[in-house]
């Protein structure tokens, strides 16, 4: 956790959604910093409540128990949903019918900012070998893609028609270290993503905003040029990573899909539905 707190707002009650799976163990312990209340929502066990915690677990499928998960939020930290590619069923369940039944909680509760765990693979078909920003074209690599760019254009609307502000946060690869090559660019560490969604909560205005969830690696192919206003500044780099992952990984394949593609292995996954 980084030594001094990113922000020195304190908000009074956060939802952080997902918050069973990887990045929401992670940033459990870090959002309680900065807020009295933090509520806690996923489909799978959320173990026992800390002080000041509010366990609340719910379907996004769910609409009646959505707009009772978004009563009396300040802000919603959304990683809830399919993380990766899957059969369709499960992606339009969750990221679609939830993702659109989050908005409308949101809308009648008033929530006014929600930042959406959005994911580079919105842009997988890029090739490594471009570097891209926030205004290019989506390149879904998966389904699970499509259901990403799904979610950018829903918030996209729910903030043109009802003024409820996100931030698409386009997660690269968050996790403790990058261990690949890919991941040399597309690695974000656990203190620079609290440092990101901190940002995304502590910034005055965010509108609707698309920000690339990465560390300040050497090696860069998205752009944050777009995203300024946010005053996320990186302090973690793969770099010191490198040689241990150069010598795991000593040569690539130069006409595998997944070391020409950004979205990387993602290319290969599924069809799901014969
Ligand atoms: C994602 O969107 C996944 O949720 C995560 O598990 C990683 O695989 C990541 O992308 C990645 O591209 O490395």
């Amino acid at each position: 956790m980084p030594d001094t707190p990113v922000t020195s707002l304190r908000f009074n009650r956060l939802l952080l959604t997902g918050a069973a799976g990887g990045l929401g163990r992670e940033l459990r312990t870090r959002l309680k910093r900065y807020c009295e209340t933090l509520r806690l929502s996923d489909v799978a066990d959320l173990g026992a409540a800390a002080p000041g915690e509010e366990l609340r677990p719910a379907r996004l499928e769910d609409r009646a128990a959505m707009v009772e998960l978004l009563q009396g939020v300040d802000a919603v930290v959304h990683l809830g949903g399919v993380s990766v590619e899957a059969p369709f069923e499960p992606i339009l369940q969750a990221n679609i019918l939830g993702l659109h039944n989050l908005y409308e909680a949101a809308r009648l509760n008033g929530v006014k900012r929600v930042i959406f765990a959005s994911s580079n693979h919105v842009v997988g078909y890029y090739r490594q070998d471009e570097v891209i920003d926030a205004r290019d074209p989506m390149r879904p690599d998966t389904l699970y893609g499509v259901s990403k760019a799904f979610g950018e254009s829903l918030s996209r609307f729910y903030w043109d028609r009802y003024g409820i502000e996100t931030v698409c946060v386009r997660v690269g690869s968050s996790f403790p270290e990058p261990v690949d090559r890919r991941m040399l660019a597309t690695w974000m560490s656990y203190d620079d993503l609290e440092r990101l969604v901190m940002s995304c909560l502590s910034a005055p205005v965010v509108g609707h905003s698309i920000v690339f969830g990465i560390s300040d690696n050497r090696t860069k192919w998205w752009d944050n040029k777009y995203a300024a206003h946010l005053g996320y500044v990186p302090q973690d780099s793969s770099e010191p990573f490198r040689a241990a992952v150069e010598a795991r990984q000593q040569s690539i394949d130069l006409k595998d899909p997944a070391a020409i593609y950004q979205g990387g292995g993602f290319v290969h996954a599924g069809p799901f539905d014969k």
